[in-house]
Order: structure tokens, then C-alpha cells, then sequence
């Protein structure tokens, strides 16, 4: 069975990477699974039919037979537990590489986005200049400490998993704010990510939308 993912049709960093089908389709490709696409815009998103795979109107979804999911870091999981090759086979090293998946979506990507959708719904508002440093420096934190803990090590866990196929996407988000520059270890590991050639694929194939080809 083929799964289905959708993606968008029109998305602002037009294919490079941010829009979270990135996610799925890394890990599909991780996995050596093959996938369909479904593109939709942003009024689809929005309809019914759409809203009956995502309660939320977005995307991500994942449709595998009767299996319907939302969430990208569900829709890992669930990948990463039915292909070997995302997480450990061992009981403790499996539960920690999970830890990690929500550590980077529920510990370092929310000041990570805020700080992101600061300049579209703020920018007029007479607090934004001075709040930006501010979330500048919750993320700061959160990568301090993340820095800390990966060390000079490849992976945040002895081997390449779910959890850092996340994490990787998650400070990808921070390119061109300056900020990954000042964390070289936090980097270096990003880019150790984005050679992988399973990530590269899926680089490609999402870029492939907005471009053609
Ligand atoms: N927590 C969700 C976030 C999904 C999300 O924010 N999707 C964005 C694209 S990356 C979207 O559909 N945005 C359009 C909208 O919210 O209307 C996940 O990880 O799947």
C-alpha cells in the first residue's frame, strides 16, 4: 500500500525545505518507502474534505488504506515504529531517540516558530522591535543547552534517528536569522543532516513542486 501525503500546492519558502511534509517525506525516504502526493492550496486546506483528514485545515496528512493521520510528528512515529531504520531496536535507546522527537517539537521549535511569525502578525504593532530580541533569546537558551548536549557527537543519541530527523528540520527553521552562526557544533550537525541522501531526495522532490521538472 501507497501512501498518500499531501503537501502544499503554493507555500511561502516555495519548496526549500520548511513546509513539514519535509518531514514525511525525509523519513519515507529514510525508510525506503515510497509515497504519493496530493498538492493542495490554501482554500482546499480549508474545505471539508480536506478538514476530514485534518481537523486543523493543514497539512501534513498521511493516508495509508483506511489510516488516516495528522500531525508530522505522529506521522513519524508511526513511520519510524513500522520500517526499521528511525529508531533503535533496543527498548531504552528506542524511548529516548522518541524523547528527542519531543523535545524538538515541543521544546525547541515553539520559540523557533513564534520568533517566525513574529514579523507577519506583529510587524505593525508598536511592541515588535522590542520583543524580538526577546525571542531571540528564548531560543538562545533552548540552543545553549542543546549545543551543550550534543557536544561534538554526530547524533543526538549514538545513532542518526526520528529524533534528529526532526530536530534538524526544526533549527532549519532559523536560516537567515544569524542565529545557528553563533552555535557551530548545532550546524555542523544540521548539515550532517541535510547530506544524508535520504534527506536529499526529499529536498528535491518537495523543490520539484515549485519548480517543475
Ligand atoms: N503541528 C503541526 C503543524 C502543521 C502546520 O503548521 N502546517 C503548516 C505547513 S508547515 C500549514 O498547514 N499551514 C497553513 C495553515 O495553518 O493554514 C504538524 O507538525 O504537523
Amino acid at each position: 500500500m501507497i501512501p498518500i501525503i499531501t503537501a502544499f500546492e503554493q507555500s511561502p519558502d516555495r519548496g526549500r525545505g520548511l513546509a513539514r511534509d519535509m518531514r514525511v517525506r525525509w523519513a519515507l525516504e529514510e525508510v525506503g518507502q515510497p509515497y504519493e502526493v496530493r498538492l493542495v492550496s490554501f482554500a482546499e486546506m480549508k474545505e471539508p474534505a480536506h478538514r476530514a483528514l485534518h481537523p486543523f485545515g493543514q497539512i501534513p496528512t498521511y493516508e495509508e488504506a483506511d489510516l488516516v493521520l495528522f500531525e508530522s510528528g505522529a506521522i513519524i512515529f508511526h513511520i519510524a515504529d513500522r520500517h526499521a531504520g528511525l529508531l533503535p531496536d533496543d527498548a531504552d535507546a528506542r524511548v529516548r531517540a522518541i524523547t528527542w522527537m519531543f523535545a524538538a517539537l515541543n521544546t525547541v521549535e515553539p520559540p523557533i516558530v513564534e520568533r517566525e511569525q513574529a514579523p507577519y502578525v506583529e510587524r505593525d504593532k508598536p511592541w515588535y522591535e522590542e520583543r524580538l530580541p526577546i525571542l531571540d533569546d528564548r531560543i538562545r537558551a533552548r540552543l545553549d543547552d542543546l549545543s551543550r548536549r550534543l557536544g561534538d557527537a554526530d547524533w543526538l543519541d549514538d545513532a542518526f534517528s526520528a529524533g534528529d530527523l526532526l530536530m534538524v528540520l526544526v533549527l532549519r527553521r532559523l536560516e537567515g536569522t544569524g542565529i545557528m552562526e553563533d552555535y557551530p557544533n548545532l550546524a555542523g550537525y544540521v548539515a550532517r543532516g541535510e547530506a544524508r541522501p535520504a534527506y536529499q531526495r526529499a529536498f528535491a522532490a518537495q523543490l520539484t513542486v515549485f519548480t517543475g521538472g
